[in-house]
C-alpha cells in the first residue's frame, strides 16, 4: 500500500497558465489605469517571474526604473495601489475570459479524492485570486475538494522559502513530508518543497519549460499525457497513454529515493 497521503497543489503555472494569459495582463492594466507608461512584456516577465509574489516583483521592478518614486515611502504606496487594481483586474479577468484548467488537472484531482488522497493548495499567489480560480471550475464549493489552502498572506516569507509547504503539513496533520507530493511549475515552487523535505513532481509550463529544476521525483510536459516523463511510465493495456493517474503518482513516490537527484 502507498504510503502517499496528500497533493499539495501549485496554482499558477500548475494548475492553469495563469501568468501568461491573466498575472502579466492584468499588471500591465493596472499600470495603464494609473496613468503609468509601464508595459511588462512577455520576455520581461518571465525575467521578473524569478521573484515570487505579485508586490515583490512590483517592487523588484521599480528598483531598476529611472521613473519610479524616489522614496521608499512612495514607492510602498504605489505598490500598494498598483497591487489593489492588479487583483481587482484579475479577478475579473479569471472570469471573464474562463482561464481553463490544464489539461489532465481536473482528472487527477478527481481521481484523487475518488482514491481517498487528501488535497491542498500551497501557493504565493493572493488568496482571491485562488477563490477566482477556483470558484470558476469547482464552485463556490470548492473548498470540498482543498483541506488546506496556504496562499500568499498566510506566510511571512513567500516561495522559495518552505514556509507555505510547512504550515500546509502542520494543518494537514501530517507529521511527514514524505507523506506527500507538491505538484509544481517553476524553480522556487520546487526550491520550496525541497526545503521543506516534500517530494515534487514537476509539470512544465509555459514560463518555465526550459528552465533548470533540480531535485524533482519526476518531470514531465504535463498532466494530460503519462508521455515524456522522467523517469518514464509503465505502459498501460490502454490504447491510448492518457493522462498520469493517481496510481504513476505514486508509483513515482515510492521510487523517490532512488531518483531524487533528477535534474
Ligand atoms: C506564483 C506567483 C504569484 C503571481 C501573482 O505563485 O508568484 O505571485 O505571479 O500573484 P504560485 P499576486 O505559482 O506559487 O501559485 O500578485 O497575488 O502575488
Ligand atoms: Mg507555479
Amino acid at each position: 500500500m502507498s504510503r502517499l497521503k496528500a497533493i499539495l497543489w501549485d496554482v499558477d503555472g500548475t494548475l492553469a497558465e495563469t501568468e501568461r494569459d491573466g498575472h502579466r495582463i492584468a499588471f500591465n492594466q493596472a499600470f495603464e489605469a494609473l496613468g503609468l507608461a509601464w508595459r511588462w512584456d512577455a520576455a520581461h516577465y518571465g525575467q521578473l517571474l524569478n521573484i515570487t509574489g505579485g508586490r515583490e516583483r512590483l517592487r523588484a521592478d521599480m528598483a531598476q526604473r529611472s521613473d519610479a518614486p524616489a522614496t521608499a515611502d512612495e514607492r510602498d504606496a504605489l505598490v500598494d495601489e498598483l497591487h489593489r487594481r492588479k487583483t481587482a483586474i484579475y479577478t475579473a479577468l479569471v472570469h471573464s475570459t474562463g482561464i481553463p484548467l490544464r489539461p489532465g488537472v481536473r482528472e487527477l484531482i478527481e481521481q484523487a479524492r475518488d482514491a481517498g488522497l487528501r488535497q491542498a493548495i500551497t501557493t504565493t499567489t493572493s488568496r482571491a485570486n485562488v477563490q477566482a480560480l477556483l470558484g470558476l471550475h469547482f464552485g463556490a464549493g470548492w473548498r470540498e475538494w482543498f483541506e488546506v489552502a496556504v496562499c500568499g498572506e498566510d506566510v511571512a516569507r513567500k516561495k522559495p522559502d518552505p514556509e507555505v509547504f510547512q504550515r500546509a503539513l502542520q494543518a494537514l496533520g501530517l507529521h511527514s513530508p514524505l507523506d506527500a507530493v507538491a505538484i509544481e511549475d517553476s524553480p522556487g515552487g520546487v526550491a520550496a518543497a525541497r526545503a521543506a523535505a516534500v517530494p515534487v513532481v514537476v509539470t512544465l509550463s509555459a514560463y518555465f519549460a526550459q528552465a533548470t529544476l533540480e531535485g524533482a521525483i519526476a518531470i514531465g510536459p504535463g498532466l494530460h499525457t503519462r508521455q515524456g516523463w522522467r523517469p518514464a511510465l509503465a505502459p498501460t493495456e490502454a490504447a491510448a497513454p492518457g493522462p498520469v493517474t493517481v496510481q504513476d503518482l505514486q508509483a513515482w513516490h515510492e521510487a523517490m529515493d532512488s531518483v531524487s537527484q533528477i535534474a
